[in-house]
């Protein structure tokens, strides 16, 4: 059985005081929870005082971005060995916000996914299709050209070292979420691809669903057999919201 994980990615929201409230409603309510996996991705100025909020919890810290660089003239960046330093345990890379705003590539991508498994981080790979990609046809193929990207790079078995979020760009702060069989359809797809390579690897690998998951449409996407929990964004930012997500994967 694979353990759900439900991560918070906040983008670019928040403020100290807005982090320190919505902590402390996430940090209560999760008390009983012990089944699921929880972890929150601040922007990066605001790792410290998330880990301060973190310690001893069992909720996770990650980062949303990450240098695919290890240090240098590289301005504006954030090396691994920074965020493992403050006791970051995940790194979101390749988020669709990242390749569509920032004209990241794929090749950028699994460099960001290697950088991340070489400071120990778990690289939460995100991978999905344009609504014209998905008009087209070709929604499995550009998800396994994004897979390919990394496996090319670090070969699949280093996809366990990770977890794969799948998030159809349509469905991102748009409030349409995929229906739950079009998410199992893909990370079905997603699943057979990496079982051809290797079944075991295919087998233990977490895949999230992410693009407009809240409280009351979290459970019947968790309930299908490939969906491993939820990279969520806006509903995120408000603590009863994400307890909500929470307990439909705990
Ligand atoms: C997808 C998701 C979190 P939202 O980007 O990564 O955002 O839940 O706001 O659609």
């Amino acid at each position: 059985m694979r353990q759900k994980l439900v991560a918070g990615n906040w983008k670019l929201n928040g403020s100290k005081a807005s982090i320190e409230s919505l902590m402390g409603g996430i940090l209560a309510g999760l008390e009983g929870m012990d089944n699921v996996a929880v972890a929150v991705c601040p922007p990066y100025v605001y790792i410290p005082m998330t880990q301060a909020l973190v310690v001893g919890s069992r909720i996770g810290l990650g980062s949303q971005d990450i240098a695919d660089q290890d240090a240098g003239a590289f301005t504006g960046e954030v090396s691994g060995a920074m965020l493992k330093e403050f006791g970051c345990d995940y790194a979101i890379v390749g988020h669709s916000e990242r390749r569509a705003i920032y004209g990241e590539q794929d090749a950028d991508t699994a460099r960001k996914f290697a950088a991340a498994r070489k400071y120990g981080l778990k690289p939460i790979l995100c991978v999905g299709e344009t609504l014209e990609e998905r008009e087209a046809g070709i929604t499995e193929a550009v998800v396994a050209r994004q897979l390919d990207a990394v496996i090319a790079l670090e070969g699949v078995e280093a996809l366990t070292d990770g977890v794969i979020a799948y998030e159809p760009v349509w469905a991102i702060g748009t409030g349409k979420t995929a229906s739950p069989q079009q998410a199992q359809d893909v990370h079905a797809f997603i699943r057979g691809k990496l079982a051809t390579l290797n079944a075991a690897v295919a087998a233990k690998v977490q895949i999230l669903y992410g693009g407009s998951v809240k409280g009351a449409n979290a459970a019947e996407l968790f309930a299908m057999p490939d969906i491993d929990g939820g990279l969520i964004g806006g509903a995120s930012l408000d603590a009863n919201e994400f307890l909500a997500i929470c307990k439909a994967g705990n």
